[in-house]
This record gives structure tokens, sequence and C-alpha cells, in this order.
């Protein structure tokens, strides 16, 4: 049996008990435990500064900012998404009676290929989802010029992306919305949690409603929302994080970098492209074990957790290959090779602000010697 401390892919960053004892004392005296109190309040504007963004609505989990999203944009029909990505995604769509359209990846970012969009466009197709996957930037010049073409709204799943920027600024200003997750394996967590970025004052407040069962005073209900309001102690939580997020954002810095120093060399094994002109955030460490390399994907994968060491097959399967999509025609293998071939490569590596040097030279020493 190996005795050697479990590594897991990713391990939420605490910041020291301590520091949370002032908000605790703050909730416990106002006693206001939900309904947009003081800390969500604060933290919507904490987090529009930190992020660069002008609106933000905070959700308990990305999943339900995935599904209001849609419903505020008043999404029908059919949407374009991508086969590779969590879930969630695609779940978020199904919820809301529509149909996805899955449409495949460039082989490098990995992300919803723009090139194989219109082909997919029908009389039916009212919007585009696209994954900024492991929080590297779609195309998102590329997108908005089809969307604009065809009168498409976008909705980013931008997830993996807290603090992405490109060369104009927050990555999540793009499209008509973004959904953040801020879950305990997120860069940025209120242990669950999620937001939606939008661009007017107008359209957060139809969000607000639709988060509050769509109140809009004690008499008024204008929609049948839902509950998806994050509460006062997953705020203050938010904003304890807050204060420590470019340290976390500068040691997974430093870890990718250490992985891509010593895994480029190895045969067969590709490090998936790095941030380029973008910030990037490191959520992940995503590598492709391709041919060349001596142990198959999945080999290497259990090679690993035979020595204590989670990494994980984010995305393994396909979303399109859960029994919920196999029937759609979009989800036929033939119309996704390549995230088909990506799903059998790939094997995120372990990256977390508290991994130690010595715990990443055990997981490269594995991915070397072979
Ligand atoms: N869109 C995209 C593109 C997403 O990736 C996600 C979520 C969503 C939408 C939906 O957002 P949320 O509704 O979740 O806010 C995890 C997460 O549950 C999920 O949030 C995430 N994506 C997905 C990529 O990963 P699992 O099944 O891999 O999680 P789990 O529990 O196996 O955790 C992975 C490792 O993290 C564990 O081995 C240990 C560590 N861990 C985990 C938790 C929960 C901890 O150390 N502490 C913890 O509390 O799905």
């Amino acid at each position: 049996m190996n005795t050697d401390k479990p590594i897991y892919v990713t391990q939420p960053f605490l910041p020291p008990l301590e520091e949370l004892t002032p908000y605790l004392e703050k909730i416990w005296d106002n006693k206001i435990l939900t309904n947009g109190g003081p800390f969500h309040q604060q933290l919507e504007q904490a987090l529009c500064e930190y992020l660069g963004v002008e609106h933000i609505a905070l959700f308990t989990n990305g999943t339900l900012a995935l599904v209001t999203a849609l419903q505020a944009l008043r999404i029908t029909g059919e949407v374009i998404t991508t086969p590779y990505s969590f879930v969630a995604t695609a779940h978020s769509l199904l919820w809301n009676g529509i149909k996805p359209v899955f449409v495949d990846i460039d082989p490098d970012t990995l992300n919803l290929d723009p090139a194989k969009i219109e082909a997919a466009i029908t009389p039916q197709t009212t919007a585009i989802m696209p994954v900024h996957v492991y929080g590297h930037p779609c195309d998102v010049e590329a997108i908005q010029k089809i969307a604009d073409n065809y009168n498409l709204r976008v909705i980013y799943d931008a997830a993996h992306a807290f603090g992405v920027q490109d060369k104009n600024g927050s990555i999540l200003n793009h499209g008509d919305m973004s959904v953040l997750s801020f879950h305990a394996t997120k860069v940025f967590n209120t242990f669950e949690g999620g937001a939606i970025i939008c661009p007017d004052a107008k359209t957060k407040q139809r969000i607000d409603h639709l988060k509050n069962f769509g109140f809009v005073d004690e008499v008024t209900v204008v929609a049948p929302g839902i509950n998806g309001k994050m509460s006062e102690l997953n705020a203050a939580i938010g904003l304890l994080q807050l204060k420590h997020i470019d340290h976390a954002l500068a040691r997974r810095k430093e870890i990718d970098a250490i992985y891509r120093e010593a895994l480029s060399t190895v045969k067969g094994i590709r490090c998936v492209q790095d941030a380029g002109e973008a910030v990037a955030n490191y959520a992940y460490f995503p590598i492709m074990v391709e041919t060349g390399y001596p142990l198959t994907r999945d080999a290497l994968f259990q090679k690993l957790r035979e020595h204590n060491i989670y990494a994980r097959r984010y995305f393994y399967p396909l979303i399109s290959e859960f029994s919920m999509y196999r029937a759609l025609p979009s989800a036929n293998p033939k119309n996704l090779p390549i995230a088909t071939e990506a799903a059998y490569q790939v094997i995120c590596l372990p990256i977390y602000p508290t991994l130690t040097l010595e715990e990443q030279q055990r997981i490269i020493n594995l991915v070397t010697e072979v």
C-alpha cells in the first residue's frame, strides 16, 4: 500500500481561520443571514472592482447562474455549445427546455471552434454558449462576429475564468453575459457560489428578480423566478478570499511554470498552450498524453492513482456521450473528432496554491520516469 500523502487535483485555498471571526461576529450581531444582506452587497461591489466589470449578480452556485442567465435573456430553441466541458454547461440548457447543438473544438485552445459554428446554425438557433475551458479565453471576436451576423445571443460559461483578461481587459465583458463559478474547486471560492456578469443595470435588475422568486417588492412577482441567492456566510467567505487572491494566483503561476519547464521535453506529453497575451489564472494544468508517450492516458492516470495522486480527466467523457445527450445528431462522435480525441488524451495535473515543491516534484517524477 502506498503511504504517500494523497494529492488531489485541487485543494481549496483557505485563509487563517481567525480571519473569519470578525465576519461571523457581524453576521451574528445584525442577524441578516441572506436575501441580499450587507456582505452580499459588499462582495458584489468588491468583485466589480477586482474583476473590472460593471454589473455582477451573485448566486448560490454557477449552475443556477447559467440557468438564470438563459432565462434572463429569454433564450429558446437551439443553442450552440461545446461538448468539451463540465456537464453543467449543457444541463443548464435542458433545464430551460433548450436543445443543445454540439460543435467541435479547436485542437490548440480546446475551446469551441468558431470556424465550425456557422454550419450548425438553423432557423431555431437563438444563442451560442461557449466555455473558456481551463480559463483559456475563447476567440471572442470571431464568436461575436458570427453572433452579430445571425442575430444570436452569446452567453459565456466562464466558470473557470475568474480574473482572466485579454488585451481589452476582463474576459468577462464579452458577449451578452458571462457566468462564473465560485465552487470549492475553483480559483476563487465561496464554498459554493457563482455569479452572472452583465453589461447594464436593467439586465442586472431582471437577474436579481429572477434569482429571488421573481419578487420586485412584497406584493409583486414579475416572473417564475428561482431561489438562487448567495447567503451572507458565503459572501463573507468571498470577501475574505478576495484579500488573498493575488497571492493564490501568484502561487498558481509559479506551479504552472515549473510543470511547463519540467514537462516540455517529455516525448508524447503536450502541455496545453499557455495564456499568451492574456492574463491567466492557472486554474488547471491540462496535459495531453499523445502517441509517442510510453503509457496510454489511462495507464498514466492509473499509475498516478497508485501513488496517491488524484489527477483528473477533465473533460472525459464528453458531455455529448452522456445518455441524455447521446441521441442528438450533433452528439455523434463523427461530428466531434477533435473533442473526442482530446477527451481520450487529457489529464489535469494537481495545481493549487498550497501544493509544495516536493509534492510537485513527486508528480513530475512519475510523469517523466517511464
Ligand atoms: N461550468 C463549468 C465549465 C464548470 O466546470 C462547472 C463546475 C460549472 C459550470 C458549474 O458550476 P457550479 O455549479 O459547480 O458552481 C468539480 C466541481 O464540483 C464543479 O464545480 C466543477 N465545475 C468541476 C470541473 O469539478 P468534481 O466532481 O470533479 O469535484 P470533486 O468533488 O471530485 O472535487 C475534485 C477534487 O477537489 C477532490 O478530489 C478533492 C478536492 N476538493 C473538492 C471539494 C468539493 C477539496 O479539496 N475540497 C472540497 O470541498 O466536480
